[in-house]
Parts: C-alpha cells; structure tokens; sequence
C-alpha cells in the first residue's frame, strides 16, 4: 500500500475462487467472512468457528502468490481470543487481519436493523493485543471502522479511525453502505494521512478506482462480486439443463472441461501436458505493508 496505485482486492471464498482473483490481476484475496459464510449456507453473524474460518482463508493462501487478507469479523472475541487470532493467522502466512469494531454477535454491516459498536477502549485494547501479538513486521492489522453503518456519524468515524491508528492499526477500513461514495470520500478528505485508508464498496458500485484513488484512498475490496457472480451463473445453469433434459444449450456459455483441466494444470484429453500452467510461480509473496 506504500507505493505505487491503489492496491486492488477482491473476494473470494475457496482456492479456486482465490485463484480466479489471481488471474484476473488483482493484487490480493480478501478472505471474505459473508463469502465463506455463504459458501456454507450460513448468515454471516459469527456463526463459523475461528478454525474454520482460518482453514478457508490458509487454502485459499496455499492457491496464490497474492496476499491473502482475512476478515476476521471482531477478532473472534475479547483481546485474549485476539491474541491467539494473530498468531494463528500469521503462522498460516496470511498477510493481514481485518478487525472490526462491532460488538458481539457480529452482524453483517449491510444487515438491515442495529448495529451495536464496540466502545473505543475495547477495540482499542484489541487492536494493541494484535499489534503486540504478531512474530513479524511486515503482518498487517487492518482496522474497520463501522460509525457509518451504525448511524454515529462522520465525527465519531473519524474519531475512532484516529484512536485506532493510535492504538498500532496499520490501515483503517472505513466502510459505508451509503448508495453513493459522499460519506467515505468525505473521510478521506478529513484524514490527516496517518494511516492507508480502505474502502469496500459494494453498495456504491459506479464509483471507479480512479476516483478513490485521488481522494487518497489506497486500497479497494471489491468484497462479493464473485460469489454473486457465482451464483447467478450457477442458478442460471441448473436451471436450464434440469428444465431443458440436456446439458447443450449451457455449453456455449460455461467454461469448457478443457479450461478447468488447465487451472488444474491436467493435460486434456490425448495431449501431452504442455508445462502445467495451473501450478503457482513459487516466486514470494510481497508484504502488503504499508
Ligand atoms: C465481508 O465480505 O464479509 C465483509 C464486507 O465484511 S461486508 O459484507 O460489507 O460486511
Ligand atoms: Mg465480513
């Protein structure tokens, strides 16, 4: 986040889909908590466990050379719980942990109906536990702010983001569910810069990167797109083949088995396997460091 543009992330919740991230360009996976929690059929309301959601973020890891970013919902707990999160975490190679600042039950922040946010001195004490908990410098604690999901104002946004970034937070993810980018682009422009901001916005979709880039802001999530994406496609397909008794008129719009045995790095049909063009590079993984 220190150089170059705006660092760009997407979404994902499983290797494959990780990958897909990877090949389309974006500079990290953002191990999304609403993706896996759906993938499993589930609310997103703190339902998956710790380990569980830390097995999806590690084998989407394992699948690309990008930073993998894991949203970790309030750190799964008190300090003490974000202590052992770090750790965890960082022992799996991830790059960085996103924490934010609601109270438990976690609800998703674009749930209609109260957000409850967790006061200053909590959040705080977690995000300093985290700080002091991580082995390696180059480990990133993102910390998301949720005043303007949970109505408190721009004041108060800007007064948490500044505690946070006090308290060791390496970037502030400040999140909106405005239709239209006005509130997040207003914080940008109050921030002092002591910090990289994030923005994840999903229910201001027209706003290009550009324009958050020159507001200031240094990284953008685009947090769901393939799950929909997914599921769209998904539907669409049973459907027609269930209704239609073959599987033809899908054929022109799905990806051929040839496609998938090259992500896979399988050799189709009678070929020889031409240089296994699934396997990763092996080459390093950067630090998303700021
Ligand atoms: C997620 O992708 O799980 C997020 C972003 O935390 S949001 O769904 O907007 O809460
Ligand atoms: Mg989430």
């Amino acid at each position: 986040m220190g150089g170059g543009g705006i660092v760009k992330v997407a979404g994902a919740h499983n290797p494959l889909g990780a990958r897909l991230v990877q090949s389309a360009g974006f500079d990290a996976v953002w191990a999304s908590g609403l993706e896996i929690s759906a993938s499993y059929v589930l609310a997103d309301a703190g339902l998956l466990s710790m380990p569980e959601l830390l097995h999806a973020a590690n084998v989407m890891n394992d699948a690309v050379d990008i930073p993998v970013i894991a949203d970790c919902d309030d750190g799964f707990g008190k300090a003490e719980d974000v202590i052992r999160m770090v750790g965890a975490y960082e022992k799996a190679g991830i790059a960085a942990v996103c924490m934010e600042d609601k109270r438990a039950p976690k609800r998703n922040s674009l749930e209609s109906g109260r957000q409850d946010l967790a006061s200053v001195a909590e959040f705080t004490g977690k995000i300093a536990a985290a700080k002091k908990a991580q082995a390696h410098t180059d480990f990133t604690v993102i910390a998301r702010v949720e005043a303007l999901i949970a109505g408190s104002g721009m004041e108060e946004a800007l007064t948490r983001a500044h505690a946070y970034v006090k308290a060791g937070a390496d970037a502030v993810l400040i999140h909106s569910r405005s239709a239209v980018p006005d509130e997040v682009l207003e914080f940008a422009r109050r921030w002092k810069g002591e910090a990289p901001l994030v923005v994840i916005p999903t229910t201001y979709p027209s706003v290009h990167c550009d324009e958050l880039e020159q507001a200031g802001i240094r990284m953008v999530i685009y947090a769901n797109q393939g799950l929909r994406a997914a599921v769209r496609a998904m539907q669409e397909t049973y459907g027609e083949v269930c209704r239609s008794g073959h599987s033809q008129a899908v054929e022109p719009r799905i990806a051929s088995i040839r496609e998938i045995f090259d992500l896979l790095g399988m050799p189709y049909g009678n070929e020889a396997n031409a240089g296994l063009p699934g396997k990763r590079s092996g080459k390093r993984k950067d630090s998303i460091k700021p």
